[in-house]
């Protein structure tokens, strides 16, 4: 813990250094205070209070990959569509020409905000800078972005932070520590991608693209764009350390005390699982499951990202498309299990959303209209998540509330053993008014019987939720 703190100082006074050697326009930390590895539990909850409660967010992948749509000269390229640059045999200079056709003239921010508000998405991640380098907003440090690199000249990230904010969706930025295009990163070893079997190069000059490029565009997009979350990408090159993680956390919440940053921030992921390793502390607010979902509840802070097909970055090919029943599951299943789930989109290089992204979105939208108040606000169950395969729960935060999502229809009887519902109380189907009739007792514990009209009147899709006053039973 004592180097712990030692190595708290060094951002400190790095940060004070940076401020003063920077241009005037640069807001001043005129004195850093605070510890932020070291915030009480307190502090912390309200600060991922929101977060915690929003459960649902889209993420999205978005850049020159997205001309190419998975093909390159005419050949599909295996792998998912932002690799594109690393699996093709692309030079840095050839993809700088694609750069300059990435001109997304159907691109609408207020549309792309508009649709998440009626999918029920609370927050956004976009990518700012994925691992090709390119910047989707005006950076002052490179131009090797947006405006002045391509014809479009307009500030995609100012766009949609704006469409958000008028939507009431929290804005998030992706940010990629990894960078194939800058030489000080990756960009001059770029062929070290396709390493022979075990050999690992590092690029001596990584700390001076950390410090003279990577800080000073995070320095302009905190400042500039002022996002809620922070998600970094990219963290497992060896060039990039434990060190720089905590010094990094530290720099950006000095920056905006309440934002809220993900684990990739640090080294502690267990890779695909997210989670972070438990044999040291590490950065960051929340783990990072990828593709997958935590196999049980978690009472740490979590995310799963997932795709809605194969490839996060457009492929125009990838016609591999996730049911809406399997995407409001996943919803549901994270949830019980106290995570977030950020979807993800991968909009065209015109800027255009998939038709079949957008039809699901609208679908899970639809659900939630009617099943919203089990999942947004909630909290997992102390002792089940779930009861057999088929039934998920959630609670409100306040009171006896119960929720108890059926992932399949239910017949005319449908039967819990895990809650004892308080006597005297009303149980209704999410989408009807009408009390459902009742028993309980230690043996065959709860039936609730629902009459066939209250099913066709609920008419619901994909899950169903009853409402119940009660608590759980303690046993585990
Ligand atoms: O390499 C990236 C990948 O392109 C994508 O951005 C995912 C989304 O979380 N993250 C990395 C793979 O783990």
């Amino acid at each position: 813990m004592v180097k712990h703190r030692l190595l708290f100082l060094i951002p400190i006074l790095f940060m004070v250094t940076l401020c003063k050697t920077r241009d005037k326009d640069v807001q001043k930390i005129e004195e850093i205070n605070e510890n932020y590895l070291e915030e009480t539990p307190e502090e912390k909850d309200n600060r991922m209070n929101w977060w915690r409660n929003s459960k649902f967010g889209k993420f999205i992948h978005w850049g020159p990959y997205s001309v190419l749509a998975g093909s390159y000269k005419g050949e599909e390229i295996e792998g998912i569509g932002e690799w594109i640059m690393h699996n093709a045999p692309i030079t840095v200079k050839d993809y700088e020409k694609i750069a300059k056709e990435f001109i997304p003239v159907e691109f609408d921010a207020n549309n792309w905000a508009r649709l998440m508000k009626d999918a029920g998405m609370k927050y956004v991640v976009i990518t700012s800078k994925h691992h090709d380098g390119f910047a989707l907003w005006d950076s002052k440090v490179s131009n090797y972005n947006i405006v002045d690199f391509t014809p479009f000249r307009r500030d995609i990230l100012k766009e949609l932070s704006e469409a958000c904010k008028k939507q009431g969706i929290k804005f998030g930025l992706y940010y990629s520590i990894m960078d194939w295009h800058h030489p000080q990163a990756q960009g001059n070893n770029y062929p070290m991608y396709n390493p022979k079997k075990g050999e690992t190069k590092v690029n001596p000059d990584f700390p001076l693209y950390y410090e003279n490029y990577m800080k000073p565009q995070l320095l302009e997009l905190v400042e500039g764009y002022d996002p809620d979350i922070l998600w970094f990408d990219g963290e497992w090159i060896p060039e990039y350390t434990h060190e720089m993680g905590l010094e990094l956390y530290q720099e950006m919440r000095a920056l905006k005390p309440s934002i809220i940053i993900n684990n990739r921030v640090d080294k502690g992921r267990k890779g695909m699982q997210g989670m972070n390793k438990e044999d040291m502390d590490y950065a960051g607010d929340f783990g990072t499951p990828e593709q997958e979902i935590l196999g049980t509840a978690s009472e740490l802070d979590w995310e799963s990202c997932m795709t809605m097909n194969d490839t996060w970055g457009y492929k125009s090919y990838d016609h591999n498309w996730k049911t809406t029943e399997i995407l409001v599951h996943n919803l549901v299943d994270v949830v019980s299990k106290g995570g977030n789930y950020l979807l993800n989109v991968g909009p065209t290089g015109d800027g255009l959303i998939p038709e079949p992204s957008v039809q699901r979105l609208k679908e899970i939208g639809t659900w939630l209209s009617v099943n919203g108040e089990a999942i947004y606000g909630t909290e997992r169950l102390a002792n089940h998540f779930k009861e057999g395969e088929n039934i998920r729960f959630t609670r409100k935060k306040e009171g006896s509330t119960l929720y108890a999502i059926s992932l399949e229809k239910p017949n005319n009887t449908f039967t819990i053993r895990s809650i004892i519902p308080k006597l005297g109380s009303e149980i209704f189907l999410l989408g009807s008014d009408e009390a459902l009739k009742w028993e309980y007792n230690e043996k065959t514990s709860l039936k609730i019987t629902i009459p066939q009209a209250i099913i066709n009147e609920v008419n619901s899709s994909y899950a169903w939720t009853f409402k119940i006053e009660g608590k759980e039973k303690n046993d585990e």
